[in-house]
């Protein structure tokens, strides 16, 4: 009688909490820190019950302290998504729970997989299973407990009914890093979300809870290691004291799985050691980084190990002593081995040299010392073979390394994407980049099969939604989805990120996976359309510069990257030009040596051709050109329509955050096109075809506009 009227009178708290906790949302909404894991209140009592049903309690077979993670995930989502609290440990009366165990140390686990048959899962995959009216979580190590948790949690915010509950999961790729470009004075190059979380100079002695939200919010997307200085790198940052800050946050993020990895500056034998040399060669310094190795692992005894820019825009490295990149990397790779470290190097190279094309020289750099690096070393190489534009044809590389791991380095910050202030779908042009067939002719020739992992640079900062920009949370979701699962395609990312961030309404959902995918196309119609590139203001890259040619070097020039005159426009890469073509497998370059069979999106990356030049659309280059820096404004334009419909979905916070972002992505959209077309009608001496409006200013005036303190610039420069 007595247990009946609590039962009556629990249900009614929560019939009581429900309205109000809807209102205070609708209300006072988020500012969106919880990002994608804001566990709202189921609204479906039904789909409520059931849940409530089968997850009575919480049983854990194993103490590890990710499983211990992954039980205070549990609790927490289930306040959140049943307004209820979950016990621990099986509990008397109640009939169904949650079982996390590995493969035969769990008496329930193990039940289960006399009946059925469950693959190998690895060290970090996991099955999840209903049966007999409980959730099970299986895995063969502790960490796949964790992961399966994760998506446990984001399959129930979805509502998926539990009878469909029963699948597995391994990550495509061992390797599934973030990269902050974080300098240790809390300054964050190409950064557009204030200024580092990592508080250098209070640590280790403070752990801001910022710390532990963002590795819980990287192992919910299955991110399991992470770079946390710039890769113009520092070497302070392996001086004693900063060690033992380094490994303060080494210790929030252990039981989230994540393994902390620091840059590495190869001159830092020289700087912190006080050698005369930093000579991979030299035998001092061999010493003095094996020493300096056993140091960092005796603080931090699982450290991931050391991502290296070298002899690139100034940094330091193996070049200066005639070695070449394969000896850098090998010295320090030696010195990580015997702790089981991992050296990841950068092909991001370019040098000084006068003449030669930036697109060219990884490429002719580290294709002849494939088969020449250590077991350990990793190959970082960025999507394209320029540098994060809006648009890029990949990197021939990611072709031409069979012997040696790879690792795809994508641009979560948007540095050449309208940064902190547009919004941009990043995971189309991640979609278009790992499904990229290189060896068509063949099987295995995707980006995404070529690769061992993926390396994204982050967007995080001190801003309180962690990007600045709202929607830029969807990019950070979508490199860690994709490092799990490469082939998602980007509506299901999007669907995903909106369904968890903005709820599961079928308006929201759909309306910001249109926004988002229309955004990709509408930045490079904008910005850089028919396959411009590198046309970005000096240094701080934010706004158009197409007519910047007074740089110190010549490929620093936007205009070096069109060449613009009265007659053509475009950069010849087929072999009447420079042949970069010819660095591809000839069945992938093929569509790309004709004009005529080249995709327009790529057409003035690899040719140069006249103002009047015919395509395909039937417009004229020119005429092309004109109009799809139009219809990028028009797009931005049709954003905004579909961001206000949302108007009484989305709590008033959120709601006006992304919509005056939204009005200065227009105005700066329009500034792009009128700024270009400007330009180039003054060099191609052409008019503006009919439907494109005027130029708001006169050319002067475009040139003029400067932004002498725009965020993220290099410090250096
Ligand atoms: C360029 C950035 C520069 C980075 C460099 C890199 O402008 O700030 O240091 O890439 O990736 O895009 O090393």
């Amino acid at each position: 009688m007595l247990s009946s009227l609590v039962k009556v009178l629990k249900i009614m708290r929560i019939y009581l909490l429900l309205p109000a906790l809807l209102l205070s949302f609708l209300l006072y909404g988020s500012d969106g820190y919880e990002l994608w894991l804001n566990y709202q209140l189921i609204e479906n009592q039904e789909i409520r019950d059931e849940y409530a049903s089968a997850f009575s309690f919480i049983v854990a077979d194993t103490d590890e302290a990710v499983v211990g993670t992954a039980v205070a995930e549990l609790q927490k989502g289930f306040s959140g998504l049943l307004g209820a609290t979950v016990d621990v440990g099986p509990t008397r009366g109640k009939k169904n729970g949650i079982y996390l165990g590995l493969r035969g140390q769990s008496a329930r686990i193990d039940e289960y997989l006399k009946l059925n048959e469950v693959p190998e899962v690895g060290p970090e995959g996991y099955h999840l299973a209903f049966h007999n009216g409980d959730v099970l979580v299986l895995a063969e190590a502790a960490k796949g407990l964790l992961y399966g948790t994760f998506d446990l949690l984001r399959t129930l915010q979805q509502q998926v009914p539990l009878a469909a509950l029963k699948r597995t999961e391994r990550p495509a790729y061992t390797h599934r890093i973030l990269n902050h470009w974080d300098n240790l004075d809390g300054t964050v190059e190409r950064g557009y979300a204030g200024f580092s979380i990592w508080n250098w100079h209070q640590l280790p002695g403070f752990i801001d809870q910022r710390y532990i939200d963002y590795a819980r919010a990287n192992a919910s997307i299955g991110i399991n290691g992470t770079v946390v200085t710039n890769v113009n790198a520092n070497a302070l940052v392996f001086r004693d004291d900063y060690l033992d800050k380094a490994a303060a946050l080494a210790d929030v993020f252990r039981p989230y799985g994540i393994k902390l990895y620091l840059t590495a500056r190869f001159s830092s034998p020289m700087e912190l050691g006080g050698l005369a040399t930093a000579d991979p060669l030299d035998p001092e310094v061999i010493a003095w980084w094996k020493a300096k190795v056993a140091e960092i692992y005796r603080r931090i005894p699982d450290f991931g190990g050391f991502l290296v820019k070298a002899n690139s825009e100034g940094q330091p490295g193996p070049r200066e002593y005639g070695r070449s990149h394969a000896e850098g990397a090998n010295l320090l790779a030696d010195a990580l081995a015997p702790h089981g470290g991992l050296v990841m190097w950068r092909a991001f190279v370019y040098t000084d040299k006068e003449g030669g094309d930036r697109f060219k020289e990884a490429y002719d750099e580290f294709t002849p010392l494939d088969g020449t690096f250590r077991d350990n070393v990793l190959v970082q190489i960025k999507n394209g073979p320029i540098d994060f534009q809006p648009r890029e044809p990949v990197s021939p590389l990611f072709a031409a390394m069979p012997q040696t791991p790879l690792l795809l380095e994508l641009q979560i910050t948007k540095e050449y994407l309208g940064q902190g202030t547009h919004l941009v779908g990043l995971a189309n042009m991640y979609e278009e980049i790992l499904e990229t067939d290189l060896h068509p002719q063949e099987d295995g020739g995707k980006v995404r099969q070529l690769v061992a992992g993926i390396a994204g640079v982050s967007n995080i900062g001190t801003a309180r939604n962690w990007t600045g920009n709202l929607f830029g949370q969807a990019d950070w979701y979508a490199v860690g989805r994709l490092s799990w699962s490469p082939e998602l395609n980007a509506k299901q990312i999007f669907k995903e990120w909106a369904g968890l961030t903005f709820g599961r309404q079928e308006t929201v959902v759909n309306t910001v996976n249109q926004m988002l995918t229309l955004s990709y196309p509408a930045c490079v119609n904008y910005m850089t359309p028919l396959g411009l590139h590198h046309i970005m203001a000096t240094g701080h890259h934010y706004g158009p510069g197409p007519w910047v040619n007074d740089l110190g070097r010549a490929d620093w020039n936007p205009y070096y990257y069109h060449g613009a005159t009265a007659d053509s426009i475009g950069f010849d890469r087929t072999q009447s030009g420079n042949d970069a073509l010819g660095q591809y497998p000839p069945a992938y370059a093929r569509q790309f040596r004709d004009p005529t069979t080249c995709p327009p999106e790529f057409l003035l990356w690899f040719h140069r051709l006249p103002w009047d030049y015919p395509l395909a659309s039937g417009n004229t280059l020119w005429r092309e050109l004109a109009l799809r820096y139009q219809q990028g404004v028009e797009q931005v334009a049709e954003i905004q329509t579909l961001w206000a419909s949302l108007e009484p979905y989305i709590d008033a916070g959120r709601f006006h955050h992304v919509r005056q972002h939204l009005n200065i992505q227009y105005q700066e959209a329009q500034w792009w096109r009128d700024a270009c077309l400007a330009y180039f009608s003054h060099a191609s001496g052409r008019q503006l075809p009919p439907g494109v409006p005027a130029p708001a200013e006169t050319l002067e005036r475009y040139r003029a506009i400067s932004h002498p303190y725009a965020p993220g610039i290099r410090p250096q420069w």
